[in-house]
């Protein structure tokens, strides 16, 4: 059976957002489409964060989602965050668009994403290349622009 979710993504400012994941079985690839507007042009990091809690915005759902304990990185590196989806590229119409596939995020089982945040950032994920502690942790993404919760659906 195919496994479906979304997330509806809002802020305090002007930034919005829906993601679709959509993923063949537990342990296939989960791909993502949608798209996010009100973003400035150029990159901005997106992630999934631990906790499906947003009761004081966004800075509630606390860092990115890490079972495995290992430091910040990108969608292709070995050693990255399971919620590290690295970055979307935002056009002159302040939208960006989505459209790729992730092998290590799962919609179900031990390590799901339902239930926790996806996040989009004001600035770029430098995929802890920035050579600074925080790149490790964060990529020096800056502050929440939206969030919200990855639910399930039909
Ligand atoms: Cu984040
Ligand atoms: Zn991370």
């Amino acid at each position: 059976m195919v496994l479906k979710a979304v997330c509806v993504l809002k802020g305090s400012g002007e930034t919005t957002g829906t993601v679709y994941f959509e993923q063949e079985n537990e342990s296939s690839p989960v791909k993502l489409t949608g798209e996010i507007k009100g973003l400035a042009p150029g990159e901005h990091g997106f992630h999934v964060h631990a906790f499906g809690d947003n009761t004081n915005g966004c800075v509630s759902a606390g860092p990115h989602f890490n079972p495995h304990n290992k430091s910040h990185g990108g969608p292709t590196d070995a050693n990255r965050h399971v919620g590290d989806l690295g970055n979307l590229t935002a056009g002159p119409d302040n939208v960006a668009k989505i459209d790729f596939t992730d092998s290590v995020i799962s919609l179900a089982g031990q390590y799901s994403i339902i239930g926790r945040t996806m996040v989009v950032h004001e600035k770029i994920d430098d995929l802890g290349k920035g050579g600074n502690e925080e790149s490790l942790k964060t990529g020096n993404a800056g502050a929440r622009l939206a969030c919200g919760v990855i639910g399930i659906t039909q």
